[in-house]
């Protein structure tokens, strides 16, 4: 069996128990077969050696059967390249948000810089039947780096981020270029049905590629096969979580302080793709037009910090702080505060119990690749007495969770009905659709998405020269 080449932005060490989504998806493959994982070591260098743009320094560990291989950057380089154009462009563009977007000229620069420079440095450590899978938004033109200096293995991509339509899409700068550098892989890999006819779309009228049978396009004398891969959680794990001493703590905690209340709970990173203050807007609704809620629904959203030094971040924790302080000052009293708001990471241990202590789970991103944390709510309920999933229909995972209360996280007087509906469903409903989408979370978990993309790489013909292709 090939080694497997992980490529992402920040690696985590497969021995530390994970915070983020890709460290526990990929966890499990990577010790099965041994693998290489290469990415950005988190450290931004200033002095002279280690600080020339483009020159960063690999440090090698070894994790178990899995060598983590990171490189330096220098502060130039990770300002264009990770807060310019890959959070600055590419992430509010891909969000379908033209007008967060930070366009300012050198950033595209400074992302083709780390590109190759990730490329150098991996190079030789790459044997030669190695699979390489390619992650995300920071690093589309990574595998055209690699083919130019010669490497022949298959590579893979996976999109976790959503594919806008043609014409969001060609508000890039350089997208052109960008286009052209996806034809380098074999496989490219999209959360959701959607983003592939997304894709498929932008190919064909950007870059005249030609439509080939089973999911094939060409284009600049490469042919690249496409596919959706929705990515899943691994619920197995995600139940075990639920079953230790902080979670079932948690657990018991909430129950006992909620006893006469309704929780209802959002757990996101602090992004402007999440839909927060939309939600906490509907909450608001809910407050006003269906008033019994007033002094017993009560609203926890964990809010974990991100990407504090992106200026668009900062606004969106301002507005947040606001809406929820006015709506604690015109309906809280001394004995209820309708939202708990924090602005903290929650320890991983403890997330299963908070949800399980819910009676509504609040997903409404505004747009989102998939969203895990809908998969996570799932996963952590009772059967017996599960609580709703109240879900944008503007998150991949919607097209999976088709038994969720499926919501227009912009139009904030349905989302409070809708809300409401949740609060209110009868436990023989909340069983049937609870039990639905168990079922589908399992099936397509995360073993099952690493399972399918890997073997649907490898069993792809081979990978063609490098020399013929034309990015
Ligand atoms: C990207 C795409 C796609 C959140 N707050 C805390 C915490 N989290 C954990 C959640 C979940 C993960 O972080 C978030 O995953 P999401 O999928 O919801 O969102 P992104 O971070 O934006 O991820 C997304 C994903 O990649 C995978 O492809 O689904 O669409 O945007 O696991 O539980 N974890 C802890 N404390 C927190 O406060 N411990």
């Amino acid at each position: 069996m090939s080694r497997l080449v992980i490529v992402s932005n920040r690696i985590a060490d497969p021995r530390k128990p994970a915070a983020g989504g890709l460290a526990v998806a990929l966890g499990d493959s990577m010790k099965k077969t041994g693998a290489l994982w290469f990415g950005w070591s988190g450290k931004i260098v200033e002095e002279a050696d280690g600080g020339t743009p483009g020159e960063g320094k690999v440090h090698i560990e070894q994790a178990g059967n899995v060598t983590l291989a990171t490189v330096d950057l220098c502060r130039k380089d990770h300002d264009a390249y990770y807060l310019g154009y890959a959070n600055g462009v590419l992430w509010p563009v891909f969000h379908y948000r033209l007008d967060l977007g930070n366009y300012e000229p050198g950033f595209a620069e400074g992302y083709r810089r780390v590109n190759e420079l990730f490329a150098r440095k991996l190079l030789p450590l790459l044997k030669p039947d190695d699979q390489i899978w390619v992650h995300d938004y920071h690093l589309i033109p990574l595998a055209a780096n690699l083919r130019a200096m010669g490497c022949r293995n298959r590579i893979g991509f996976f999109l976790h981020i959503p594919m806008p339509p043609p014409l969001i899409t060609a508000a890039i700068p350089q997208q052109d270029w960008l286009l052209r550098t996806l034809f380098a892989y074999d496989l490219l890999g999209f959360q959701s049905d959607a983003d592939l006819t997304n894709f498929s779309h932008y190919v064909q009228s950007e870059a005249h590629a030609e439509a080939l049978p089973d999911g094939r396009y060409r284009a600049y004398n490469r042919t690249v096969q496409a596919g959706a891969f929705p990515i899943g959680i691994d619920v197995d794990e995600f139940t075990r979580l639920g079953e230790s001493k902080e979670s079932m703590q948690m657990f018991r905690r909430l129950r006992e302080e909620y006893s006469r209340r309704q929780l209802l709970i959002g757990v996101d990173r602090l992004d402007y793709s999440k839909g927060l203050p939309q939600r906490i807007r509907a909450f608001r609704e809910l407050l006003v037009r269906y008033p019994e809620n007033q002094n017993s629904a009560t609203l926890i959203q964990i809010a974990s910090p991100s990407r504090e030094d992106v200026d668009a971040y900062a606004n969106i924790r301002h507005e947040l702080e606001n809406l929820c302080g006015s709506i604690n000052g015109d309906f809280g009293g001394l004995e209820w505060m309708p939202i708990r708001y924090i602005h903290r990471t929650v320890a991983r241990k403890r997330l299963p119990g908070l949800y399980r202590a819910s009676r509504v789970g609040l997903v409404t991103p505004l747009r989102d690749g998939m969203n895990l944390v809908a998969k996570e709510f799932i996963a952590a309920q009772d059967p017996e007495d599960p609580g709703v999933l109240v879900l944008s229909r503007f998150a991949g995972a919607a097209e999976q969770l088709k038994e969720a209360l499926l919501v227009n996280p912009y139009d904030v007087e349905r989302t409070a009905q809708i809300i409401q509906q949740a609060l209110r469903m009868p436990l023989d409903e909340r069983r049937k659709r609870h039990e639905a989408l168990l079922r589908r979370i399992k099936e397509q978990d995360v073993h099952w998405w690493c399972k399918t993309f890997l073997e649907t790489l490898e069993n792809l013909e081979q990978s063609q020269p490098a020399g013929d292709a034309d990015y």
